[in-house]
């Protein structure tokens, strides 16, 4: 990879989340319920006792509470509230509002989502550039009820990384949905995606995120993986991801978010381009 392209990634990947959130999040408000004071100052007031306690106890100079705010004033003139979130706080969230779940496991959603990708019938190849780089993957499996039923109608919505780790919309210089697209389910609730398998995600290193993964001798990466959403009516939407057995980092993410349940173990394609792998997404009542 080479300088520029990691600088291309700090400026415009990290960058790009905050104002695609910003979209995101404004279409949300106009029906969001009302603010619930008493909900606010108990998890502020919490919040800041945490903060209060960590400040105790590492007993904090002068000098690291002006770099803490240096630090802070940073990551919002980066644009990279989303990532840094995204990485280091989501994945608690997800654990909290998952808790309950029966069908297939969630994960965090991450900072690159797109709604309104290209949508398929059943069967699609992921919208990609001529000669596309990467190792060729069937992804395909069947949308199902809680008992095995499948379900007609479910929108598998799949999104991932190309084979040098960059989002299309994020990274500059890619087509507009490239590895980006929808598959709407059949009566047999099967879908099929050909695409090709993602490389490991590093975090932009040379933005605030990086700043402080590296300040604490931390590693950057995040091990390859494909993003989902999975809905249909009537049912809960599953946001996971899906990752790459004896890949490098499925055991060490730094955003955590790898579970047992989410890992593929493809075998060599029939076809023999590549590799191929089923997985079934059961979907809780809503
Ligand atoms: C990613 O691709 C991602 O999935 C997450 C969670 C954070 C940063 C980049
Ligand atoms: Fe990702």
């Amino acid at each position: 990879m080479t300088t520029t392209e990691i600088n291309a990634t700090a400026a415009g990947s990290g960058r790009s989340a905050t104002a695609t959130f910003a979209q995101k999040t404004a279409q949300k408000e106009r029906s969001a319920a009302p603010v619930d004071q008493a909900r606010v100052s108990a998890v502020a007031t919490d919040a800041l006792a945490a903060l209060h306690g960590v400040i105790r106890k590492h007993q904090l100079t002068y000098a690291e509470y002006d770099a803490l705010k240096a630090w802070l004033i940073r990551v919002g003139e980066d644009g990279e509230w989303p990532l840094f979130l995204d990485v280091f706080v989501e994945h608690v969230v997800e654990e909290v509002v998952n808790a309950d779940r029966k069908g297939a496991t969630g994960t965090i959603e991450g900072p690159y989502y797109v709604p309104g990708a290209p949508e398929f019938a059943g069967e699609a190849t992921l919208p990609m550039r001529d000669g596309e780089v990467g190792t060729p993957l069937l992804f395909q499996g069947t949308v199902t009820d809680l008992d095995g039923a499948s379900i007609e109608g479910a929108l598998v919505e799949l999104w991932h990384a190309d084979d040098a780790a960059f989002y299309s919309q994020f990274a500059p210089g890619i087509p507009e949905w490239n590895l980006r697209g929808a598959i709407r389910t059949g009566a047999d609730g099967r879908y099929t995606f050909h695409t090709i398998q993602p490389a490991p995600y590093q975090i932009p290193t040379d933005g605030s995120c990086g700043a402080l993964i590296s300040a604490a001798g931390w590693h950057p990466w995040r091990p390859a993986h494909l993003h989902l959403k999975v809905s249909a009516p009537g049912r809960q939407l599953v946001t996971t991801q899906l990752y790459f057995d004896g890949g490098d980092y499925v055991d060490n993410d730094v955003a955590q978010a790898v579970k047992p349940e989410l890992i593929l173990r493809p075998t060599p394609a029939a076809s023999g381009a590549g590799n191929e792998v089923t997985y079934d997404f059961p979907l809780d009542p809503a």
